[in-house]
């Protein structure tokens, strides 16, 4: 396969300026007739007209109505002797029912549905199927008005009407020249759901949902988080919605989690649906988070778009930032820079360190499906937010007005909008770039000494990052703070420090002590921080630092020395010491729960997972990691097993429920509560969880009880199986709750889950065509630590035959399972024997796509 690369970037040879669209719906194909406006670009050198294509069967080609002399092979079409102006017409068929890449157009339950982000226009109709291509639209569709009654496309409805054999047509458009990735059409049997959001101006907008029939009442929460979102973005950045109908159509068969599409955003079901019987708290606040982050991107990705695929982050890594704003406003801003960061640990760091490392604007890609990654949406969120703490909140602001009145309705580069917040700003972002140019997490060493004599306090810090391709420093915003031996902060010590050099000094002067410095403040940048705290000024800052991530950040530094230590004592047959004073502060974040807010404590409580612990181990050991990990958890439960039942009680919730912020906190934190004894392997506990689960009026407590009883590990435990039995039937027709019945499994501390994963694959409650299912079932078992990495290479093995079996039906999430293997070579040579037999058996797998042999290529090279 071809490798593309930033640098080859030419402008398009041809412009289309409009594009017609007609679709004739059968059950035996679809038949799309297009008519493009073309002309030569002026800036651009003459050149053959190529245009991509994709699974189409050509039925005729003509220019100006005549048939045209072409060339055609699988992915290209290509013409000759144009005049400078035409209109090219061609006619093509497609098999939307056989379409299992769910890409382009496909068939899913309910109707028919697209999906053209990035490149699956193609699979369409003949295009010019890249970014900087922008065209007005007009689509019409025509279909059996009984079983597909709703037609939709992007914009605004024009005309409708019937015809013969009992067929309907609809005539739709788009007032927006787009990019064809921002393409939609639906044609489906769904329920609706009806809404309208007056604009700060004054304009009024016509919302509206699609589900599948009879999930009407669970799609209220959708439509408030989509007004809330329309209401956060006129106040926030001034940016009213520009559209006549904004309309959201939810899907239970799609790869991703939803897509931005001009006026006609297509949803998966997950990020859509929600009653608080079936969903959770988390499900709630990511569904607020998605229908955003879509609605967002109608200014931060469709009225200013991308130049090329490179430039991926430009809207990715901004619309992220400002979804994750908008949840912190939403619900709770202390806890949700906690998760941002936890999900970055989780996700990004070890992407960044493994065979995938890319920069958030990549130079070369083979498969830019590939490239949708933690990197270029989260890492690249935090790149926006140090431009954001760089030049403040109202500097930012000033930058993304510029933003837009330089280049509304374009297509454009990671530059052009840096240069906007330079212009806006005054500030010079020209070593800033680097954050865009260089793979690999930087590494920040900081050290400080205290001139008693002097009264002064020097921070000296180092940076270097192995996996960059020079050793140039970055600028990175280091925020601090100085707390005395009390925990009381130092007035005037809150600053944000610029790191340029290699290595850089700061003085702070006047001091009368030695200070405890709280540093990266709020994770001020996203890099790994070194500083030799002791464990008392640890505990020191987790029980006083006023920045909550800090504070969380102290806790967790505590936590992950006692278990990569106790990883290592297990390991040499020794068995874990923990000191008390862990503990202790642990006691004393329960007792200040009421002050703190229990949010906080509960992520406070929550010990870093094994994947971000593993990150920290020169050879993993996933076992003792495990029991190292979970040791800890035990030792807790037992020490402070009276505060954990007492708060349990107390955290009781007797009001209806409701997704808030504060009774989720509560939910969160006593549930924590709940795992924590669950820890002790009491019959008590089991029965107190199995009580929890049949009297929960709402998913979050059900679930977390199931979650909890998962994971025992007795030979007998009825309570286990009985919740597990009674989950299922309850909730097996509800897809999405399936789902979580198949993770809590695959997820599961139990030594026989891979083979509890193996036995569901044949359950009827998996489909290994619908990618909810496979992420639900095989996914997350290869993001189950300890049992996907099993020294037998038994987990490998399940991986390889998974991915070989899905790689040609499903190449987008086939590819997304072959990430599971990103670490293999920071395991033992055991393992990694087994891991490199099962990628090589995948690489050699004649004619794998080409979006699974990158990522294997890749991680074996
Ligand atoms: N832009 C889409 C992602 C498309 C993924 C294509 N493989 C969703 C989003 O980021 O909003
Ligand atoms: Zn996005």
């Amino acid at each position: 396969p071809q490798t593309v690369y930033l640098k080859d970037y030419t402008p398009p040879a041809y412009l289309i300026d409009h594009v017609e669209l007609d679709f004739d719906i059968r059950a035996d194909g679809t038949t799309v007739t297009s008519t493009l406006a073309m002309r030569r670009n002026p800036v651009a050198t003459p050149a053959t007209l190529v245009l991509d294509g994709e699974e189409l069967h050509t039925l005729s080609v003509a220019v100006d109505g005549k048939p045209a002399t072409y060339t055609e092979t699988p992915t290209s079409l290509s013409l000759n002797d144009l005049p400078a102006a035409f209109t090219l017409q061609t006619v093509v068929r497609i098999q939307p029912d056989h379409n299992t890449r769910l890409s382009g157009l496909y068939r899913s339950t309910d109707g028919y549905f697209t999906q053209c982000e990035a490149q699956g226009f193609r699979r369409i109709t003949w295009f010019i199927d890249r970014p900087d291509v922008m065209s007005r639209y007009t689509v019409t569709l025509h279909a059996d008005q009984a079983t597909y009654p709703v037609l939709l496309a992007n914009g605004n409805p024009v005309a409708a009407g019937a015809e013969a054999d009992g067929r309907h047509w609809a005539t739709w458009e788009d007032p927006f020249k787009k990019p064809a990735y921002l393409f939609a059409v639906v044609a489906g049997k769904l329920d609706v759901l009806r809404d309208s959001f007056r604009t700060a101006s004054g304009r009024e907008v016509q919302l509206a949902i699609y589900v599948e029939p009879d999930k009407l009442d669970q799609c209220p929460h959708a439509m408030d988080a989509l007004k809330k979102s329309m209401k956060w973005d006129e106040e926030r950045f001034g940016l009213e919605c520009d559209l006549d109908h904004y309309m959201i159509v939810a899907v239970g068969d799609f790869n991703m989690g939803a897509m931005e599409n001009k006026g006609l955003n297509i949803f998966n079901t997950k990020y859509v649906l929600a009653r608080s019987d079936v969903a959770t708290d988390v499900d709630f606040e990511n569904i607020d988070r998605v229908v955003a982050h879509e609605y967002f991107h109608n200014w931060t990705g469709n009225r200013v778009t991308c130049r090329d695929w490179f430039q991926l982050s430009l809207k990715e890594g901004l619309t992220v930032f400002r979804d994750q704003e908008f949840g912190a406003d939403l619900h709770n801003r202390q806890t949700a820079r906690i998760r941002e960061v936890r999900g970055l640990r989780a996700a990004q760091f070890p992407e960044d360190a493994g065979p995938m490392a890319h920069p958030i604007r990549p130079a070369s890609f083979v498969e830019i499906n590939n490239f949708y990654t933690a990197t270029v949406y989260e890492k690249g969120a935090e790149v926006i937010r140090m431009i954001q703490t760089l030049i403040g909140r109202d500097g930012f602001r000033a930058g993304m007005d510029e933003y837009f009145r330089r280049h509304d309705g374009q297509a454009v580069t990671c530059e052009d909008f840096v240069a906007a917040m330079a212009a806006a700003s005054g500030f010079d972002f020209a070593q800033f770039m680097r954050w865009y140019n260089q793979p690999g997490t930087p590494h920040v060493a900081a050290s400080g000494s205290f001139d008693a004599a002097a009264g002064r306090y020097t921070l000296r810090f180092t940076q270097s990052n192995p996996r960059a391709s020079d050793a140039a420093p970055y600028l990175i915003p280091v925020r601090v703070a100085l707390f005395d031996g009390e925990g009381h902060l130092l007035a005037g010590s809150e600053q944000t420090l610029q790191l340029t050099a290699t290595e850089q000094e700061f003085h702070i002067d006047n001091l009368a002590a030695e200070p405890v410095p709280s540093l990266l403040r709020d994770f001020s940048a996203p890099v790994y921080l070194d500083f030799a705290y002791t464990p008392e000024q640890l505990t020191l800052l987790l029980a006083h630092e006023s920045d909550p991530f800090n504070a969380w950040e102290a806790g967790q530094r505590l936590a992950s020395t006692l278990i990569l230590d106790a990883a290592r004592a297990i390991a040499a047959g020794q068995s874990p010491q923990w000191p008390d004073s862990f503990a202790a502060a642990a006691r004393r974040l329960l007792q200040t729960q009421a002050q703190r807010g229990a949010a906080f404590v509960a992520e406070a409580l929550t010990l870093p997972g094994e994947g971000t612990l593993a990150e920290m181990m020169e050879v993993v050991d996933p076992d003792a990691l495990h029991a190292a990990r979970n040791a800890l958890r035990r030792h807790l439960a037992e020490e402070l097993e009276g505060e954990f039942s007492g708060l349990y009680a107390a955290l009781a919730i007797s009001e209806a429920y409701a997704p808030t912020a504060a009774q989720a906190g509560r939910r969160a934190l006593r549930n924590v509560c709940l795992g924590y004894l669950m820890e002790l392997d009491t019959d008590a506990a089991r029965r107190l969880a199995l009580q929890q689960f049949e009297k929960a009026d709402n998913m979050t407590d059900q679930f977390a009880a199931l979650a909890s009883l998962a994971n025992v590990n007795a030979e007998l435990c009825p309570q286990r199986e009985q919740a597990l039995a009674a989950f299922y039937a309850t909730w097996q027709d509800e897809a999405l709750v399936v789902d979580k019945w198949l993770a809590v499994q695959s997820t599961s501390r139990r030594p026989d889950t891979l083979a509890t994963v193996k036995a569901l694959t044949a359950h009827p409650a998996f489909d290994a065509g619908n990618p909810n299912k496979i992420y639900a079932l095989i996914r997350n078992f290869g993001a189950n630590l300890v049992r996907f990495n099993a020294a037998d290479g038994s987990g490998y093995a399940f991986m390889a035959d998974r991915i070989l079996d899905l790689h040609d039906r499903n190449p987008q999430v086939a590819s997304r399972l072959a990430r599971c293997f990103d670490r293999w070579k920071k395991f033992d040579d055991t393992r990694q024997d087994h891991a490199r037999a099962a990628l090589q058996r995948i690489r050699n797998h004649p004619d794998l796509s080409r979006d699974v042999l990158e990522v294997v290529t890749r991680s074996l090279g």
